[in-house]
């Protein structure tokens, strides 16, 4: 029974007492009845208690449910903010990809939409060489090396199409620079910029993947210039980034679309256009297998080279690189080998490393303008034979007549055919004054040609000789020559009015 219950009786127990004090004459019955009601009274509030303490526990029962039921919900509630901390941190990734993705279709649709650059004269010379030309290779067979031939048409095709594109490095002297990768091209011609507002991207994985003119000017700016000769200009975000690694993330072959650079940026040398190339042997994996081609493809087309050895690989000239250098035509270009990264060697070392080198080339038979140990990054010459680094480049530092000098590579190719043609037209008139005097001989031993075999065979070996075709040829290639010059002549033209 509670408390509030017992209290409820003391009043009527006080009654009860005082009506056993004050009326005595009540009846025992009546007191008993009295104490039943109270009894019954008792009984049932003892029930209700009951019945109140069962509601009591069932309630604990319920709120240490609903306890549990609370900490669930906050266990739950915890791994929900974690999804969605999981969720927002992927959403940042998504969202940087998604800027990565537009930066880079940006980049692409810049290169794909670039306004071609219609040379209406660099076009119909572009057709002289591959149909006219090919037509007329395919017509003559005079000539063994028309191969040779006609890779040198197409180098002059390329070299007057980058013109085209390009006109910043009309009449420049074109330094090619190349070497095995990592060797230090591009760290070279940095060290010779004079702001550090645009650089070319160096690093110890390959790097350089599209090959770039760099030419001296006021501006800094990098154009790219797309397969239709295009161009466009490259934003520094992108154009820092433009090596293999970077490369790699396109699935299509980015020199496809964007073959080459150009790059002006103020330095000394103003006649002068370095080519920085790829490495020619970088990681053997497909992406950069063609850069030797593509090395190749631009050492060809310099006008000089310096080859690159980095000192801290091997501190020889490697055979891989005497192997490239043999496929390269070195024969009507100066080349000057800097051993570079020399900071990394002791002097001695240095130059033993040299010697070495130089013995190399002795005994290979490549002739070189000089030799220098150079640091790239400390912009240092530590040491050099014949001539100094920048000796070398002060002298090549001078216009060419790239006119001129297209329009000789032209008569040598001309002169090719001219010359295999009039050997053929000898050869058949060396024949056939042989046959002549033969029945001559054979007249004055008494022959009768009439009815003779050896007279037929000898008929027959006369009509098979003739040089009708050849004279031909030569009228053919004379035509075509001067269309070739006249074509050449306007290209030119164009080009000058480009440049005021
Ligand atoms: N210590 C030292 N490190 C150099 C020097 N020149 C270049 N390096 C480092 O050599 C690494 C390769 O330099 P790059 O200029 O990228 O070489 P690269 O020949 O252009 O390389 P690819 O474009 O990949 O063929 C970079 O880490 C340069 O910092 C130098 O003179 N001294
Ligand atoms: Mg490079």
């Amino acid at each position: 029974m509670s408390l509030n219950e017992i209290k409820s009786i003391t009043p009527l127990l006080e009654e009860l007492t005082k009506f056993i004090k004050f009326n005595r004459r009540k009846t025992t019955e009546q007191i008993a009845d009295f104490l039943g009601d109270i009894e019954t009274r008792y009984v049932d509030l003892l029930h209700e208690s009951d019945e109140k303490n069962s509601k009591i526990s069932e309630m604990q029962k319920k709120i240490v449910d609903k306890d549990e039921t609370i900490s669930g919900q906050l266990e739950k509630e915890q791994a929900l903010i974690a999804d969605m901390d999981k969720i927002k941190a992927e959403s940042e990734i998504l969202a940087k990809e998604k800027y990565d993705i537009l930066y880079k279709y940006d980049f692409i649709s810049n290169i794909l939409s670039a306004e071609k650059r219609t040379s209406e004269s660099m076009e119909k010379l572009s057709a002289l060489f591959n149909e006219d030309f090919i037509s007329f290779a395919n017509q003559e067979s005079s000539l063994a090396e028309e191969a040779e031939a006609i890779i040198a048409l197409q180098n002059i095709e390329k070299k007057l199409k980058m013109i085209s594109a390009f006109p910043e490095i009309y009449n420049k002297k074109i330094i090619a620079l190349g070497g095995g990768f990592s060797s230090g091209k591009s760290s070279f011609i940095n060290s010779f910029f004079e702001s550090t507002d645009i650089l070319l991207p160096v690093g110890i994985n390959p790097v350089t993947a599209i090959p770039a003119y760099i030419v001296s000017g006021r501006d800094n700016t990098v154009k790219g210039l797309s397969k239709d000769q295009g161009c466009v200009h490259i934003p520094h975000g992108i154009y820092t980034n433009l090596s293999h690694d970077f490369l790699k993330l396109f699935p299509f072959r980015m020199k496809d679309i964007l073959p080459v650079m150009a790059i002006e940026t103020p330095f000394e040398y103003d006649s002068i256009c370095f080519i920085d190339t790829p490495g020619y042997n970088p990681a053997s994996n497909n992406l950069t297998e063609e850069d030797v081609y593509t090395a190749k493809e631009y050492l060809d087309q310099a006008d000089a080279i310096i080859w690159l050895v980095g000192v801290d690989s091997t501190g020889t000239l490697p055979a891989s690189d005497l192997d490239f250098l043999s496929n390269i035509n070195l024969e009507k270009k100066k080349m000057y080998i800097v051993l570079n990264k020399a900071d990394l060697k002791s002097e001695e070392d240095i130059k033993d490393i040299m010697e070495n080198i130089q013995d190399i080339l002795e005994d290979e038979e490549i002739n070189y303008s000089g030799i220098s140990a150079y640091s790239s990054i400390n912009q240092d010459e530590i040491l050099f034979d014949k001539m100094s680094i920048s000796e070398f480049l002060d002298n090549e530092n001078n216009s060419t007549e790239v006119k001129e000098q297209v329009s000789i590579e032209l008569d040598t190719v001309f002169n090719m055919y001219y010359k295999a043609i009039n050997e053929d037209i000898d050869a058949a008139n060396d024949i056939k004054r042989a046959i002549h005097s033969l029945e001559l001989d054979m007249l004055e031993s008494g022959y009768d040609f009439s009815d003779d075999k050896i007279g037929n065979s000898i008929e027959a070996i006369k009509e098979r000789i003739h040089c009708n075709e050849l004279e031909q040829n030569l009228k053919d290639l004379d035509l075509l020559k001067n269309k070739i010059f006249i074509a050449l002549d306007n290209v030119f033209k164009e080009l000058n009015i480009d440049k005021r």
